[in-house]
């Protein structure tokens, strides 16, 4: 008896600035309808999939971001989501910008992905770990990436649920470039992970990356598969959004590190797979048996420390060592 599930990457064209939530909503409707016919269970959203990504301009009125947030999930503008996937039976992960506010009255902005079951309940509640861009308004670039000026990372790190069969993992778009985030999810015992993407192909910082924007895009997700043995979904927000091109090259991606199914457009697309969550088992009990294999006491270096710090001397022996 295998685990199967059937998996569709729902991945969403671009959505301009004066697009309405409703507008957007009705687009997700139709996706979720269209991975359901194709017989999915599970449907992967984009991050930041209600709102045009708005990181990329400098806005100085805190009112005009908080705009694009949302204070409750399901809020009245995305129960309709909600309601039909219940109706369907077919759950859902979606990735959105989230403000809440704690106990002690302290207002909280974060990139959210939620997970929801088939039956309509919020399963867990991912914030993006990972903050790429900067802080502040950077003029010199042809649009910003302000994502580390309007959220705070998420404080509860990566986290695993035991959901659809198996046991399911998120993460956000940057998250899915730095090797901790899949190995974190794996030691907690990911079959599948789930991630949503806005990537302009643009990187002002260094130009000579655009060209290899989806080559970098499938080799983080699929060594994160192979490594770990468990399936990665990443899904983009794709195509020209407020003249900005956004990466597509949607994928669903096996343990084996093998792409099983990828978009061909850079517009809203459905892409399903059958995942057998069993065949995890092939790189876990093997390969990369965990336990048997790795060696922690050698890796503490990633844990208490942030940057590089390359050796004083000149060899280990002049170390010292
Ligand atoms: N939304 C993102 O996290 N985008 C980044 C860009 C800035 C490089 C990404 O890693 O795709």
């Amino acid at each position: 008896m295998t685990r199967t599930i059937s998996i569709a990457a729902a991945q969403l064209g671009p959505i301009e600035l004066e697009h309405s939530r409703a507008d957007v909503v009705e687009r997700l409707i139709a996706l979720l309808r269209d991975a359901h016919s194709r017989g999915a269970e599970l449907v992967v959203f984009p991050e930041l999939a209600l709102t045009t990504f708005f990181p990329r301009w400098w806005f100085e009125d805190q009112a005009e971001i908080d705009a694009f947030f949302e204070t409750s999930m399901p809020g009245p503008e995305t129960q309709p989501l909600f309601d039909e996937a219940k109706r369907l039976g077919v759950g859902f992960s979606l990735g959105y910008a989230e403000l809440s506010v704690d106990s002690a009255g302290t207002t909280h902005r974060y990139n959210t992905t939620i997970l929801v079951e088939r039956d309509g309940s919020i399963v867990d509640t991912y914030r993006k770990v990972h903050l790429p861009g900067h802080e502040e308004h950077e003029p010199w670039r042809p649009f910003q990436h302000l994502e580390r000026g309007y959220f705070e990372p998420g404080p509860e790190g990566f986290h695993t649920n035991r959901a659809f069969g198996g046991v399911v993992g998120m993460a956000t778009c940057n998250d899915r470039r730095w090797s901790e985030t899949y190995r974190v999810l794996g030691l907690k015992g990911a079959e599948l992970v789930l991630i949503g993407y806005n990537t302009p192909i643009h990187y002002a910082p260094d130009p000579s990356q655009d060209a290899l924007a989806g080559f970098h895009n499938n080799l983080v997700m699929a060594a994160g598969a192979y490594q770990n043995g468990l399936w990665v979904v990443g899904v983009a927000k794709a195509g020209f959004e407020a003249g900005v091109e956004l990466l597509a090259e949607s994928q669903i991606i096996a343990p084996s590190g093998e792409v099983v199914a990828k978009t061909v457009t850079n517009g809203d697309e459905v892409v399903v797979a059958e995942c057998d969550l069993d065949l995890c088992a092939n790189y876990k009990e093997t390969l990369f048996d965990f336990d048997r294999y790795r060696m922690p006491q050698h890796y503490e270096t990633i844990t208490s420390q942030r940057g590089a710090a390359a050796p004083i001397g000149r060899s280990t022996k002049e170390q010292g060592r």
